[in-house]
């Protein structure tokens, strides 16, 4: 027997007790990794820190069953479960939101895990002969948003990736942005030899491009990939030295033969990577959606965005027919979409907000077959900093929200506008832009120890937890 075949038998034996290890753990106490996903600026982190936060300090959460019932004792915070994971910096997160000055966090710049241990009692009294308590192990990630749309590139080749970004590029509302990119693509001879130095000059051209798509406003969504915007660990690394090539011109040696050699290696050791630690790993998932937002980007702003969400949700499509079955088959069994920010607009509304998110989702779905899967849809905001009060205008009563808007110091009354009931949000001739303010955190939010005030978050770590917590 070779060494290499003991060194590989050796490292299977190590991975099977690791993993008989990990199995036994989680009958004992129960471990649920929670996905929680979604494009840049969706609220992932501030929703992480609101989570955590309302079960560490067992505050807001009436509609979480193990607490409504009484059989919740506490949540503490665990070491990680990942060594090479940085930890989820919740105390940072925190404070920033409710310090003297409350400010949101900044936009997450890499990956981060925490693992909460929360202690409750058995609802069964079955379950309680053999265990008077019980802990179930929750283990959240965060990282940047832009990253979810790296996952979208394991299915595309660097030919048809090409094809789909040129083309993007060269309409509007790209086109003016990517000028500079597109002119140099057009100069250069994708079959001529590879020179180290043609490939940094489109490199940099494209990712000018890219920062110039997530600077405009209203910001475009449909970025890729993910590293180029937001490098974590990889800044300046050569891995990120390529950029689409138009035609299909193979030479062994030229350009374009490069850039897909480097196009596949990205896939390989960074998107296959952050897929196969992370996402594969998954038992349920959280998918946050900044609708509002994506109104206050206009027509042209909202279709972006969906197709964004698309695209970025087909790997969680479940069934034997999914593309990424062949690479793990992931075990996701319980699939929140949530629309975040709802406190931005009254209270009232928010079936409306549901119901736009329904659509949204209706469309998604046709994409993911979540065959098995549960899912949900609400509206619901992480961290409440409104709240809906009537004003009369006119003799006709309005629901508003009172609020410190975004660049302003003192709370503000005022009237957000409303959904509209149904799907169709830009009616034939309605091309005008909602304007749905956003907030700063309230000063001495949650400074009574019970937890960030929210809106259903309660209800949502129901459908996502509550059964783990029977
Ligand atoms: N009013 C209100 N605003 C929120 C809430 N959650 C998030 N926001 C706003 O949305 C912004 C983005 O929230 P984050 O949690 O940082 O979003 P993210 O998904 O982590 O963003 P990236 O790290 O860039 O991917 C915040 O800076 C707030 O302006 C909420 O519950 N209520
Ligand atoms: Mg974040």
């Amino acid at each position: 027997m070779r060494i290499q075949d003991l060194t590989d038998l050796t490292g299977a034996g190590t991975r099977l007790f690791d993993q008989l290890g990990d199995a036994a753990g989680r009958m004992l106490e129960g471990e649920i990794r929670l996905g929680v996903t979604g494009l840049r600026r969706a609220g992932k982190t501030v929703f992480v820190t609101a989570l955590v936060d309302n079960l560490l300090k067992a505050g807001r959460l009436p509609f979480l069953d193990v607490m409504a019932s009484g059989r919740f004792r506490a949540a503490r915070l665990k070491p990680q479960p990942d060594a090479d994971v940085p930890r989820f910096e919740y105390e940072r997160h925190l404070e920033a939101l409710t310090g003297p000055a409350p400010d949101w966090p900044q936009p997450t710049r890499g990956i981060s895990q925490l693992r909460l241990a929360i202690r409750y009692r058995p609802g069964s009294a079955l379950r309680r002969a053999v265990q008077t308590a019980s802990t179930l192990n929750l283990v959240v990630v965060d990282y940047p948003g832009e990253w979810l749309l790296d996952l979208p590139l394991l299915r595309l080749s660097f030919a048809q990736w090409s094809t789909m970004t040129l083309d993007m590029a060269r309409h509007p509302p790209r086109a003016p942005l990517s000028a500079d990119w597109l002119a140099w693509a057009d100069s250069i001879d994708p079959a001529a030899p590879a020179e180290e130095e043609d490939a940094r000059r489109g490199a940099a051209l494209y990712t000018a491009y890219l920062h110039a798509c997530r600077r405009i406003e209203p910001g475009l969504s449909l970025i890729q990939p993910g590293r180029f915007v937001e490098p974590g660990d990889m800044k300046n690394a050569p891995l990120l030295t390529f950029c689409p090539l138009p035609g299909d011109r193979r030479g062994r040696h030229s350009l374009w033969a490069l850039m897909e050699e480097r196009y596949d290696a990205y896939k390989t050791s960074v998107v296959r990577r952050f897929f196969t630690e992370h996402f594969a790993r998954l038992d349920r998932q959280v998918v946050l959606i900044d609708v509002l937002g994506a109104l206050n980007a206009g027509p042209i702003g909202l279709a972006d965005m969906k197709r964004a969400l698309q695209l970025s949700l087909e790997p969680f499509r479940h069934g034997s027919s999914g593309w990424l079955d062949w690479l793990l088959g992931t075990r996701i069994d319980r699939v929140l979409f949530a629309a975040t920010k709802a406190d931005h607009i009254a209270a009232s509304q928010h079936g409306n907000l549901k119901t736009l998110l329904d659509g949204f989702v209706a469309e998604a779905r046709s994409h993911i077959r979540f065959e098995g899967a549960a899912v949900e849809t609400m509206a619901l905001a992480s961290l409440k900093c409104t709240d809906t009060v009537i004003t009369e205008h006119e003799g006709r009563q309005l629901r508003c929200v009172r609020g410190i808007p975004v660049g302003r110091d003192r709370p503000t009354v005022l009237f957000p506008g409303d959904i509209p009931p149904g799907h169709e949000v830009f009616p034939p001739g309605r091309e005008r832009p909602y304007s749905f303010l956003s907030f700063k955190p309230p000063a001495g939010a949650g400074a009574d120890g019970r937890g960030l005030p929210h809106v259903r978050l309660d209800q949502a770590l129901q459908f996502l937890l509550g059964d783990y917590l029977e």
